[in-house]
């Protein structure tokens, strides 16, 4: 059900029943394709064991028993000592060379229709003004800037094209005035608390409130929902949260700005817009939308030094990975983890530059699309690996393995009829000849057109 404005009466109302109607708009279902930026404080240590641990759990691994010795532990004590905290890498966070406008041309070049944008991780540590409610932010302590302004305001100037989003996460692993909520009440809590947190490190910048969800929560994510006009509000952990109050009036708020915002399934409500499946991926359409994240890491969202360079996904992983997802419904929002200076390593630019040409070419495939009722992963003799995608007006095959001997094939049911064209994206145009044999279909194509493409994916519209 599409919103529609009815003059001077609030549509939504704070009842289960009334938000329950809320879903994804048609324009994130449309985007497909996003970047997802942690950036912060663990991106001076920048380090996990790769593939094993995340770069953003940092502190919380060099704190996790048996005492202390887990691998970042290990390599913490290595590299750095045993008098050096996790807030003392607050200095070093100094984005000397960032430039906002770096990012957000990046991001609209690498063919995203949207980013998120890590505004505060379980670290507690924000990137915009929380104002009385935290100290502990990038306005006053490290870099001394309002980072989320300056990427917003960048990203509306630049590229007002981009849907802006807003990670933020609501458990902080080391905030005193948890109680009465606790760890143990977050999703995943005992993990969490598998942390003595009231027994080290002097944490920085914490202010004291009564309670958490009245004096963290609602006015963070009143700010990212309110004044920074948020489109997507991506939480994460769930659990305890003020975000069920505030929900309808931000679908108003939208509403009266002409928007439709969408929210996951991690912001401690009793109902979502999306799910968000992390380093995996559904094997069909579901009911609800969902949306794959990962990194370009093999397992980080952050930059992560423990990384070989030729670890990272190349260009056509991510358009693997990404026609993969569409072709089941799913968007696909894909990490970047700046250095803490604010530059991003070409292992990770220089492949979705890649992507992003491909897009410009081929992109007609992937945007804008819904899934074939049937989702194949054909991978009997003979075939061609493909994925289905659909519009209106047209039919594509998307091939994830090059066309052998000059021929496309899939016994896949395909929509075709006599009199259907079919031709290439990105080749020189020429409609291809072909035929049903076998109850297979097969496309002829020849390598000069195969090798028109940046990236060797093709998408054939029907
Ligand atoms: C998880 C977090 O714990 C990870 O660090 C990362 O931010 C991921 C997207 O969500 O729950």
């Amino acid at each position: 059900t599409e919103f529609e404005i009815t003059a001077g009466i609030p549509e939504w109302q704070n009842t289960d029943e009334s938000l329950r109607t809320h879903e994804s708009p048609d324009w994130y279902e449309d985007a497909k394709f996003g970047i997802f930026i942690h950036w912060g404080i663990y991106s001076v240590p920048a380090w996990a064991p790769t593939g094993q641990q995340y770069v953003a759990w940092y502190d919380h691994d060099l704190h996790t028993p048996p005492n202390n010795g887990s691998k970042t532990w290990v390599h913490h004590l290595e590299t750095y000592g045993p008098n050096v905290t996790y807030d003392d890498f607050i200095a070093n966070f100094t984005a000397s060379k960032w430039n906002a406008d770096d990012w957000t041309d990046f991001f609209a070049d690498a063919g995203a229709k949207y980013f998120v944008f890590v505004t505060k991780h379980h670290d507690g540590y924000a990137l915009f003004d929380t104002g009385n409610s935290s100290h502990r932010n990038s306005v006053l302590l490290s870099p001394k800037r309002n980072v989320l302004t300056e990427l917003w305001d960048s990203a509306k100037n630049r590229h007002p094209e981009l849907y802006r989003g807003a990670y933020y996460s609501l458990p902080e692993w080391y905030h005193p005035d948890f109680a009465p909520y606790g760890f143990d009440a977050w999703p995943g809590g005992a993990a969490l608390n598998a942390f003595n947190h009231s027994c080290c490190d002097p944490f920085t910048g914490y202010v004291h409130v009564d309670d958490y969800l009245e004096g963290i929560h609602k006015p963070q994510m009143s700010t990212l929902m309110f004044e920074y006009d948020a489109d997507i509000l991506w939480c994460d952990i769930g659990g305890p949260s003020a975000f069920p109050q505030i929900a309808a009036s931000w679908y108003n708020h939208a509403a009266s700005q002409n928007r439709q915002v969408v929210m996951n399934n991690r912001c401690g409500a009793n109902q979502s817009d999306f799910v968000t499946p992390e380093y995996a991926t559904f094997p069909a359409v579901l009911s609800q939308k969902w949306e794959t994240s990962e990194g370009m890491d093999p397992f980080a969202y952050a930059y992560n030094t423990d990384t070989p360079l030729d670890a990272y996904k190349n260009a056509s992983t991510v358009l693997t990975l990404l026609s993969d997802i569409v072709s089941k419904g799913g968007n696909f929002l894909l990490g970047v983890g700046p250095k803490e200076d604010g530059t991003i390593i070409s292992a990770m630019t220089d492949p979705l530059l890649q992507v992003g040409q491909w897009l410009k070419i081929a992109g007609e495939s992937i945007y804008g699309t819904r899934p074939w009722f049937i989702q194949p992963e054909d991978t009997s003799t003979g075939s061609t690996n493909v994925r289905f995608t659909t519009k209106p007006d047209a039919f594509y095959i998307i091939a994830l393995s090059r066309p052998e001997n000059g021929v496309l094939r899939t016994s896949a049911p395909v929509p075709i009829i006599d009199g259907d064209t079919v031709h290439l994206l990105g080749g020189s145009g020429i409609e291809l000849r072909w035929f049903i044999e076998d109850g297979m279909l097969g496309v002829e194509v020849d390598d000069n057109e195969l090798d028109k493409l940046p990236v060797p994916i093709w998408a054939f519209k029907v």
